[in-house]
């Protein structure tokens, strides 16, 4: 992936709970590089690997690490050069999530290195929609979750996300209930 999702890592353990701690992380994570440089590709291994770490050293499950990064992910794509992208990509939550393909396919044009996922809604009504959601990349899903709660706290709207279908048993993508209900 992208350097700029590990310094986003790196950001979010730091402000959190400071430089000394995120020492450790790297350390623990066995990772050697100095400096993520936003524009390079990385090994998806090293995100991993970082994840594992600090759920060690934090004391907490990766699922809640993975999630609260999906929220951090939100806020911090659009206050670090890419708010304009993100204003682009809709008003409200479901509009936001329809245009989610056409957001990487936009990113995908100047940086070949992006793997996109997918992200497809059905059944939309007034305030719910089943979200689809694909990648060649596996164990990411509880960071979708805080990226949809992200993304309810970027439009001020309350989300409620249950997975009602998941890879891991055996479904050909993951699948969420998506309710929400804006203030
Ligand atoms: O392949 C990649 O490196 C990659 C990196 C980040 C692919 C996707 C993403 C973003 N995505 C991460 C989780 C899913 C990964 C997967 O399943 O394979 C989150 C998508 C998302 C969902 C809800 C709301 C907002 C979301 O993201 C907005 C977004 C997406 C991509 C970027 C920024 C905001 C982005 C911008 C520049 C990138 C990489 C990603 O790379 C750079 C950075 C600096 C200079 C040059 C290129």
């Amino acid at each position: 992936m992208y350097g700029l999702v590990n310094k986003a890592i790196q950001d979010m353990v730091c402000s959190r709970f400071g430089e000394e701690i995120w020492k450790e992380i790297k350390q623990k994570a066995e990772v050697s590089v100095d400096v993520f440089i936003s524009m390079e590709g990385y090994p998806d291994d090293i995100t991993h690997k970082l994840v594992k770490a600090a759920s060690v050293v934090l004391g907490l499950p990766s699922s809640d690490i993975m999630q609260a990064f999906g929220e951090f992910w939100v806020k911090y794509t659009s206050e670090e050069g890419y708010g304009e992208m993100m204003d682009m990509s809709g008003d409200n939550l479901p509009e936001f999530l329809e245009n989610l393909d056409n957001l990487h396919a936009r990113v995908g044009v100047s940086f070949p290195q992006l793997q996109p996922p997918s992200f497809e809604c059905s059944e939309m009504g007034e305030d719910s929609l089943s979200l689809h959601y694909r990648s060649t990349r596996e164990g990411l899903t509880p960071m979708i979750v805080g990226l949809v709660k992200g993304l309810g706290a970027r439009f001020e709207t309350e989300v409620d996300i249950t997975q009602t279908q998941s890879r891991d048993d055996g479904a050909e993508h993951d699948e969420f209930l998506v309710k929400y209900k804006p203030h």
